[in-house]
C-alpha cells in the first residue's frame, strides 16, 4: 500500500472512531492513539525523509492535512460532548435573586408626602439649581445681606446659577405659577459648602412646605407641624418651638424634637441640649409674597422648612447623618 494510500486509509478509520465515541475520556484516548507521540502518525515524518524531492512535498501536505482534519474532528466532538454531558441537579438550590428597592430616603419622603397629602398639601417639584433670586433675593436675602453667611453656596457658571441651598427657593416661584389660596410642599436635595459632623452633611435633603390664605396664622403652622410629628414619629415626643431668625418669615421659629439618644440628658450627638433641630418655621414675610405678585394686605400665611436626614435619624435612632449618604449596602439592606 502506497503511502497515500495508508494515509486515506487512517482517516476514514480516524472519521468513523471519532464519530461513534460517547466519551470525554474515550476522545481522549482516541486524540493519543491517532496523533500522540507513539501513534502510526508520528513516525510519518521519518518514512517522508526517504522519499524523492516531488513526492516528499506531496505526501508532506497530505500529512499534514491529515493531521489538521483530526485534529478538527476531536475539537468538534468534545464541544458537543461538553455540551450534552451537562447534568442537571434537581434537588440543588436555586440562586437567590436580589430585587432593588427604594432607598430609606425616598420611603421616608413618599411617606412625610402621604401625611401632607391627608393634611391638604398639594406636592409640587422645582429645579436643584436655580438663580441667586430664587434662592435668595426673592426671600429677602439681598446680596451683601449677612444672611447670606448662613447658606454657604456652591456656585456655577461664575455665579450665575447655584446649587439650592434651600427648598425655600421654590416659594415664589411655586406662588407665581399656581396663585393663591395655596397649600404646597416640596422635598429634595440640598447643597451646602460646609463641615460635616454626625448632624451635618453638605448634601442632605429638605422638605418645604408653604400655606398661604386669607387667614393662615401661627396656630395652623403650630397644628399642622405637630399633627405631622404625631402621624410620623406614631409617638409623642417632645416639640419645642423657639424663636429664630429667617430673612423670608416673620416673627420666625426654630423647631427642636427631644433627643432620642439621651432621652434629653444631654449627649453628644444634641450637643448636651437635650434636644435636636429639625425645622424652621414661621409667617411668610410681606416681601416674598410682594416678590410673588400677591397681594400682601389680603393674603398670609406660613412656611416651614425640615431636615429629613435629621427626622430619619430620629425615627430610627441612627446617630451618625453620613451613613445615610453613604452606599454601605450592609446598611441600606436593613430598611
Ligand atoms: C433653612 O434652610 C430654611 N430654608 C428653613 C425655613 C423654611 C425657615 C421656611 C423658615 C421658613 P436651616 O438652614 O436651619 O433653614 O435648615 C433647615 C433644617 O435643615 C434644619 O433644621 C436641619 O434639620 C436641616 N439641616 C440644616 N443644615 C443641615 C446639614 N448640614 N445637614 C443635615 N441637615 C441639615
Amino acid at each position: 500500500m502506497s503511502l497515500e494510500e495508508t494515509l486515506n486509509k487512517i482517516w476514514q478509520e480516524a472519521e468513523k472512531e471519532f464519530t461513534s465515541v460517547k466519551s470525554l475520556s474515550e476522545l481522549e484516548n482516541l486524540l493519543i492513539k491517532y496523533l500522540g507521540r507513539k501513534s502510526y502518525l508520528a513516525n510519518f515524518p521519518s518514512l517522508i525523509k526517504k522519499l524523492e524531492i516531488e513526492e516528499k512535498r506531496k505526501i508532506g501536505s497530505l500529512y499534514n492535512e491529515l493531521k489538521r482534519k483530526i485534529e478538527n474532528l476531536y475539537r468538534q466532538k468534545k464541544e458537543f460532548l461538553l455540551e450534552t454531558n451537562i447534568k442537571f441537579d434537581f434537588e440543588h438550590p436555586g440562586r437567590e435573586i436580589k430585587v432593588g428597592k427604594e432607598h430609606l430616603i425616598s420611603q421616608t419622603i413618599n411617606k412625610i408626602f402621604d401625611i401632607f397629602i391627608q393634611l391638604g398639601f398639594s406636592v409640587v417639584d422645582y429645579a436643584q439649581i436655580v438663580d441667586e433670586k430664587e434662592n435668595f433675593d426673592y426671600l429677602n436675602i439681598p446680596p451683601h445681606h449677612p444672611a447670606r453667611d448662613l447658606w454657604d453656596t456652591l456656585w456655577v457658571k461664575n455665579r450665575e446659577l447655584l446649587f439650592r441651598t434651600h427648598t425655600s427657593c421654590f416659594q415664589v416661584p411655586v406662588l407665581k405659577k399656581y396663585g393663591v389660596p395655596i397649600r404646597a410642599i416640596i422635598a429634595g436635595k440640598v447643597f451646602r459648602y460646609e463641615a460635616i459632623d454626625k448632624t451635618h452633611d453638605f448634601e442632605f435633603y429638605q422638605l418645604d412646605g408653604i400655606s398661604i390664605s386669607e387667614n393662615s396664622n401661627l396656630g395652623h403652622l403650630k397644628y399642622v407641624v405637630e399633627k405631622f410629628f404625631e402621624r410620623f414619629f406614631k409617638e409623642n415626643l417632645p416639640v419645642r418651638f423657639r424663636p429664630g431668625y429667617f430673612p423670608f418669615v416673620e416673627p420666625g421659629l426654630e423647631i427642636d424634637i427631644g433627643c432620642i439618644f439621651c432621652k434629653q440628658r444631654g449627649c453628644i450627638i444634641c450637643k448636651k441640649t437635650g434636644f435636636i433641630e429639625v425645622a424652621g418655621a414661621g409667617m411668610v414675610h410681606d416681601f416674598v409674597l410682594k416678590s410673588a405678585g400677591i397681594d400682601y394686605k389680603k393674603y398670609q400665611g406660613y412656611a416651614f422648612g425640615f431636615g429629613v436626614d435629621r427626622l430619619i435619624m430620629l425615627e430610627h435612632g441612627i446617630d451618625d447623618i453620613r451613613i445615610l449618604h453613604s452606599s454601605d449596602l450592609r446598611f441600606i439592606r436593613q430598611f
